[in-house]
């Protein structure tokens, strides 16, 4: 029995000493001292003993079950510094290390020239209106006085969710809401993204960017319209750049043009850009149609007011040489990382 005993200890003792986990030294406790444990075990077996040998194997038992216990003390405090070592090693933050560069975003190109041409207008007092994308084809159409039969009403150039509703060609609608809304004078732009029926490719998208502006007060002429579109392609532009207005026809101005401004980058002298024109068509305006202000609640007879429009994406397209209209939409930041 004594024999038994200190093999037992010696089993333990060997087997704590190669446990490397807390986990593996409650396995060892569990096997040697639990309920059902081989110190246990021998326990029971001393009812077979003398009077004389049990207090004697008695002793030694509980001698066994001390040293185990004091081994496996040692072993878990070894094993919890060396598991907490471990953790602060890993946890452990070299305060000299570089800092992990963060990105920082920046504007599209889109948003960086909506903000400049929103920036021009603001300073000339004009202020920003919004509306819906999903619009009636009253504020697309009719109230623009766009005739039932005009082209652009086709289901080929325009995405109608039913007879009655479309998702805007122009951002027109805007203006129509606000002279139903608010009395003159009106002194608006309208930014924001349209739609149209046509196949992408390098100048075209189906969904694409407009700037829109409208002024209805007393006595606006066509100079107002010309003095504010001028100052507006010298700010965008360049101070040397010149306007040049050439009439052309809009069911919702009249009379109406088309503006191209002195090329920006051969100051008209003729170039790849301007195609060896000297000139870049970047708009149409023209003074409100009579029909349109009537639509609006607005008499003619006491109003008068001139609006242009703008293709954002087009202009942004000229200021920094972008080739192909897809590049703005197809998030490439080998792309969007040059602005
Ligand atoms: C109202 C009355 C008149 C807006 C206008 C243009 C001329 C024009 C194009 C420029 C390039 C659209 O993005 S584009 O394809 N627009 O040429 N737009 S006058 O006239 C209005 C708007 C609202 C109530």
């Amino acid at each position: 029995m004594k024999e038994q005993l200190q093999q037992t200890q010696n089993q333990a003792e060997s087997a704590i000493k190669d446990a490397h986990s807390m986990q593996e030294l409650q396995e060892i406790r569990v096997k040697y001292l639990g309920k059902k444990g081989e110190l246990t075990a021998a326990l029971r077996g001393m009812k077979d003993l003398s009077n004389e040998e049990r207090p004697k194997i008695g002793k030694i038992v509980n001698e066994v079950r001390a040293n185990i216990e004091n081994a496996l003390e040692t072993a878990m405090t070894e094993v919890k510094q060396k598991e907490k070592n471990i953790r602060l090693s890993n946890e452990t933050i070299d305060v000299t290390m570089p800092g992990k560069e963060v990105e920082i975003g920046h504007k599209h190109p889109l948003t960086g020239v909506l903000d400049e041409i929103k920036n021009i207008f603001i300073g000339m007092g004009f202020k920003i209106a919004e509306g819906p994308e999903v619009e009636t084809v009253y504020n697309n159409f009719d109230a623009l006085n766009a005739p039932k039969n005009h082209p652009a009403r086709g289901m080929s150039d325009t995405f109608y969710i039913n007879d009655e509703i479309l998702l805007r060609t122009q951002t027109s609608p805007v203006q129509i809401r606000t002279m139903k809304k608010a009395k003159p004078p009106i002194k608006v732009i309208s930014p924001g993204r349209c739609f149209r029926y046509d196949t992408p490719d390098a100048t075209h998208s189906p969904m694409f960017h407009q700037i829109e502006g409208l002024v209805i007060d007393k006595n606006i002429t066509m100079s107002d319209l010309k003095g504010t579109l001028n100052l507006f392609a010298k700010q965008l532009f360049g101070e040397n750049t010149k306007t040049k207005f050439r009439p052309h026809h809009f069911p919702f101005t009249e009379p109406s043009a088309e503006i191209d401004v002195t090329c920006f980058k051969c100051q008209g002298e003729g170039c790849r850009v301007c195609k060896g024109s000297g000139w870049i068509e970047i708009l149409g305006a023209g003074m409100v149609h009579p029909n349109v202000l009537r639509e609006c609640g607005i008499d003619p007879e006491e109003y008068s007011g001139f609006a242009f429009g703008m293709g954002l994406d087009r202009i942004t397209m000229l200021k920094y040489g972008v080739e192909d209209i897809r590049l703005f939409f197809e998030n490439d930041m080998r792309f969007i990382e040059q602005f």
